[in-house]
């Protein structure tokens, strides 16, 4: 038995960050039913395609272990197929624009109305504001969360990142949402409404830098590689590839960087193994000089230290470097491309990486359940095809007979 069986879920999802969240929880064991406007359907199936005419990966590998149906909850038919399925449900998630399902006649009211049980989640692009009524992408939520400004060389515009902070970020924080709204029902008996902005999201992922916003009105970040030899400003500045703990790091070049552009590791000069780094590097001498032996003498030349320290690990490839300083309690890592992740063994033994086979595009790979729960295995089971599962949905959960399947089809309902 999965932790969620017997939970079933009205997807009104699309994109990226809804989608991330309904598909964990489709891993947990949900019944996840994709609603897909007939005809159309998710526009991710269709966007970056590298087959033609094949659903694309971007939707493939957020739409794992779901049902679809093709449904226009705007046609009079289409209205009450919805409405059964939202007395059917437990849980509807939705990332329209704002106001896109009071539009079509669903506003929250309506669907206590219909399920005083329902929970209803959505991801919009920002809370009740000035901006409330945006539509909002990824590297938008990037932008406005506090990750573009806090990301980036010292002297370099704002950066955004590839970690899909402003989706998936808002998509996880959901998850947790649902799951406490579905807790609290088991003694309420009630549904509720979960939130949760892409905005708030990125910035609760950005809580350190808020930290160090705060900490900057009683000096300078001495951490940030701008000390001591920069003014900081009224904002928290870029820090490169400073560490955002209170540990110093940076990231080094390793034996093959001239050609390899993943060449490098990152690394962490902490106090409490600098002993071991410095031998290891060739410089026992620092550790007897009071310009070098205490982590207050090296916080001024944390730029210097890092340029001895790649002098030694350009002599390495980036997992000797690891085999190397990890023995010594020196936290580091190697810098990993897309390629050696996806061929990486142990990913693929605990599931992270994933093969899966589709019956229009053969086999894929992609990143099944990061979080791993010892009672409820994740098998990744493949996207639905557009309205793969209508009948199926219609007869099962709705009650609808052959006929009326037909004349729902014929009104251009489903
Ligand atoms: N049947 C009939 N109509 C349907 C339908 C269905 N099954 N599903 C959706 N529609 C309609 C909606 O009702 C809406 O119509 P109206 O605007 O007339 O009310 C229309 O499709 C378009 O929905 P949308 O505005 O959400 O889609 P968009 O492509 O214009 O915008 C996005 C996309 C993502 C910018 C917007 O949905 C948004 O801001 N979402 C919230 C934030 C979010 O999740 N962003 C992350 C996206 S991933 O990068």
């Amino acid at each position: 038995m999965k932790a969620l069986e017997g939970v079933r879920i009205l997807d009104m999802t699309h994109v990226q960050s809804g989608p991330t969240c309904t598909q964990i929880l489709a891993w947990f064991g949900a019944d996840v039913i994709k609603v897909e406007r007939p005809g159309v359907g998710d526009a991710t199936r269709g966007q970056l395609r590298d087959i033609p005419d094949v659903d694309s990966l971007y939707f493939t590998m957020l739409n794992h272990n779901k049902r679809s149906i093709t449904l226009n909850p705007k046609s009079e038919t289409g209205g009450k197929i919805f409405t059964k399925l939202i007395e059917e449900c437990d849980i509807m998630v939705e990332n329209f624009a704002p106001g896109a399902l009071d539009r079509m006649g669903f506003s929250w009211q309506r669907i206590q109305e219909i399920n005083p049980r329902m929970i209803y989640a959505s991801v919009k692009g920002f809370g009740p504001g000035p901006y409330v009524d945006c539509k909002v992408y990824e590297n938008v939520a990037q932008c406005t969360g506090g990750s573009a400004s806090t990301t980036g060389m010292l002297d370099g515009p704002p950066l955004v990142t590839g970690s899909q902070i402003g989706d998936s970020g808002a998509g996880i924080h959901l998850v947790a949402g649902i799951l406490a709204a579905l807790y609290q029902r088991t003694h309420s008996g009630r549904g509720q409404r979960v939130e949760c902005a892409m905005q708030d999201a990125v910035l609760n992922l950005c809580r350190v830098k808020l930290r160090d916003q705060q900490r900057l009105a009683h000096g300078p970040l001495k951490e940030y590689p701008q000390y001591p030899n920069q003014e900081f400003g009224e904002a928290v500045p870029r820090a490169g590839n400073a560490s955002g703990g209170g540990q110093p790091g940076w990231i080094v070049k390793c034996k093959g960087w001239e050609k390899d552009p993943d060449a490098y590791s990152y690394i962490v000069a902490q106090a409490a193994s600098f002993e071991g780094l410095a031998r290891t590097i060739g410089h026992e001498d620092w550790l007897q000089d009071p310009e070098w032996n205490t982590p207050e003498a090296r916080l001024g030349k944390l730029d210097k230290m890092f340029e001895e320290i790649e002098k030694w690990t350009m002599t390495k490839t980036k997992f000797e470097v690891l085999e190397i300083l990890n023995p010594l309690n020196v936290p580091c890592g190697p810098i990993l491309s897309m390629k050696e992740l996806a061929e990486e063994p142990s990913l693929r033994k605990t599931g992270t990486v994933v093969e899966v086979d589709h019956p229009e595009r053969g086999k894929y790979l992609t990143v099944g359940n990061p979080i791993k729960l010892s009672d409820s295995p994740s098998d990744v089971e493949r996207s639905p095809l557009m309205g793969e599962h209508t009948e199926e949905i219609l007869r099962d959960v709705v009650g609808l007979s052959d006929q009326e399947i037909n004349d729902a089809r014929e009104e251009g309902a489903i």
